[in-house]
């Protein structure tokens, strides 16, 4: 195993032991408001130091893209990690155990290494690139559907950017008829890592943040499937509006959209 992924797991695994020891006194956990429906726990800023702390220890040197504090450290290093400490923060402030730990490795601008971990069912996806991805040190495919007939496709409801409902509904609407059954987890980062375990056939949603997919990405890619935005191309990037899936079904999936796409969606 690349050393620098096995750094990133110890701090997953580290941040994942200062999540659950929370779940245990949920009471206690104190929650601020950053923005429209978009919350912050003491938790989530907690895990964030603990990932940061073992990552600084083994490599001082590198630069930082965090959810919770931003950018850090020296990205002047050409080595950038990007975290997201707790991915589905509602769910964790609700009880619903279903949150992750996300961490990617960015090398001069490229996806290298991934961890998305899930402390609640010890379940850790991984990718190096070029090497595959796995799920508990298993390799992992995306799945082989051809359409959308009987897939399961996983999406996140635009409730930060609610302006967006109408849209969303009517391309959630289209799919619907063609998929066995859609889910609605509450994290990204978990949707992505379902993809690349072939949980899920598919993925959606719109306005996502770099931390939110950067692992999730290159674990997907790495199972064989592909990421577009809304219109096929790379814009997700910059505009967080993902498609994944493999080829056949993100196809599927984009004709779906193309006739709701508004130009805000475009890109
Ligand atoms: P969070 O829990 O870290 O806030 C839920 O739909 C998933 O999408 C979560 O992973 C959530 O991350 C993420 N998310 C982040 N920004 C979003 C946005 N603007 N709209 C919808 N979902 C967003
Ligand atoms: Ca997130």
């Amino acid at each position: 195993m690349h050393p620098m992924l096995n750094i990133a797991i110890r701090a997953a695994r580290s941040a994942g032991k200062v999540i659950m020891q929370a779940t245990e006194q949920l009471d206690k956990v104190e929650t601020n408001q950053k923005g429209s429906n978009d919350l912050v726990t003491s938790i989530d800023i907690a895990a964030e130091e603990a990932i940061i702390a073992v990552i600084k220890k083994s490599y001082p040197d590198h630069g930082f893209i965090c959810e919770e504090s931003g950018e850090q450290g020296n990205a002047q290093s050409g080595y950038q990690w990007i975290i997201d400490p707790l991915d589905g923060t509602t769910n964790f402030i609700k009880g619903i155990p279903h949150f992750c730990v996300s961490i990617a490795l960015k090398v001069n601008g490229k996806t290298e290494q991934a961890v998305v971990f899930d402390p609640v069912r010890d379940e850790l996806f991984t990718a190096t690139r070029g090497q595959g991805s796995q799920f508990n040190s298993y390799r992992t495919r995306v799945t082989k559907a051809k359409d959308l007939k009987g897939t399961v496709i996983g999406t996140g409801f635009p409730f930060k950017v609610k302006h967006y409902k109408e849209t969303y509904l009517s391309i959630f609407s289209d799919m619907y008829d063609d998929v066995a059954d859609m889910r609605r987890a509450g994290s990204a980062a978990l949707d992505l890592a379902y993809v690349a375990a072939g949980r899920l056939d598919g993925f959606f949603e719109i306005g996502l943040k770099p931390w939110d997919t950067a692992a999730g990405e290159l674990l997907v890619k790495e199972a064989g499937g592909i990421v577009t935005d809304f219109t096929g191309g790379h814009g997700y990037v910059s505009s967080g509006n993902i498609v994944v899936g493999n080829p056949k079904v993100v196809k599927a999936i984009l004709a779906k959209m193309r006739p709701h796409l508004t130009p805000a969606l475009s890109r």
